[in-house]
């Protein structure tokens, strides 16, 4: 295999998920770093790479992905991960699950997103907090309610973590980031204690990472 290379910042969540499926998968990787905060993923060269101007960005097997749910469907898909369970109606339900957080909360947290509201609101002070608590907190009840239809033996898809931990973890260190209190989901709690042994994960962690 040609080197896999992943243009990737420490706090992206998005780039976060990726990492952890990298991870899972035992594939070696180099990390290129856009300073998001730099505004390196404005530059020319990253919007060559992504015209959206968003990481990450997988470089893999003579390809150029973006769009990290396409990026783990592709590893799922050519690694034979078990991302998703068998049964057509579950793997339906996980992905809900996982939608619930990287389509619905995740973006109108984006820096973007964010930096756009501050603007609109003339840096007016809290608002930044208010905002992420809000829509993180709302996304989180919801997810809790989600897994409630999962056994949870740890994961929700059964000995291996799948999609819907990969989408929730990085949802769960934004959580901690914003001081949103999610400690009456007692189900994200006990997913969440289990991914945190797991190698894969904590390696992924921004902590881990930080460069
Ligand atoms: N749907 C995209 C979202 C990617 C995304 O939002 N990336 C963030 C970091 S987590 C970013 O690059 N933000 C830059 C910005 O908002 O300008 C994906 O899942 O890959």
């Amino acid at each position: 295999m040609s080197e896999v290379t992943l243009y990737d910042y420490w706090r992206s969540s998005a780039s976060y998920r990726v990492r952890i499926a990298l991870n899972l998968a035992g594939i070696e990787y180099k990390t290129v770093v856009v300073n998001l905060l730099d505004k390196e993923h404005r530059s020319d060269a990253h919007l060559e790479r992504n015209p959206q101007g968003f990481v990450p960005v997988l470089e893999i097997d003579g390809h150029s992905f973006t769009q990290s749910l396409s990026i783990l469907d592709y590893l799922d898909e050519t690694r034979i991960l078990g991302f998703l369970p068998q049964e057509a109606a579950l793997r339906a339900k996980v992905r809900s699950l996982a939608h619930s957080v990287a389509v619905d909360v995740h973006p109108v947290c984006n820096l973007g997103v964010v930096g756009h509201v501050m603007q609109l609101t003339e840096g007016r002070e809290g608002v930044r907090e208010e905002w992420m608590q809000h829509f993180i907190r709302k996304g989180l009840v919801a997810f809790e309610e989600l897994l409630s239809e999962f056994e949870q033996s740890p994961f929700v898809n059964g000995e291996k973590p799948g999609l819907a931990e990969i989408c929730m973890m990085p949802q769960l260190y934004n959580a901690e980031r914003w001081k949103v209190d999610y400690s009456d989901c007692s189900q994200i709690v006990k997913l969440r204690d289990a991914c945190s042994k797991n190698q894969s994960f904590i390696k992924a962690h921004p902590d881990a990472v930080n460069f």
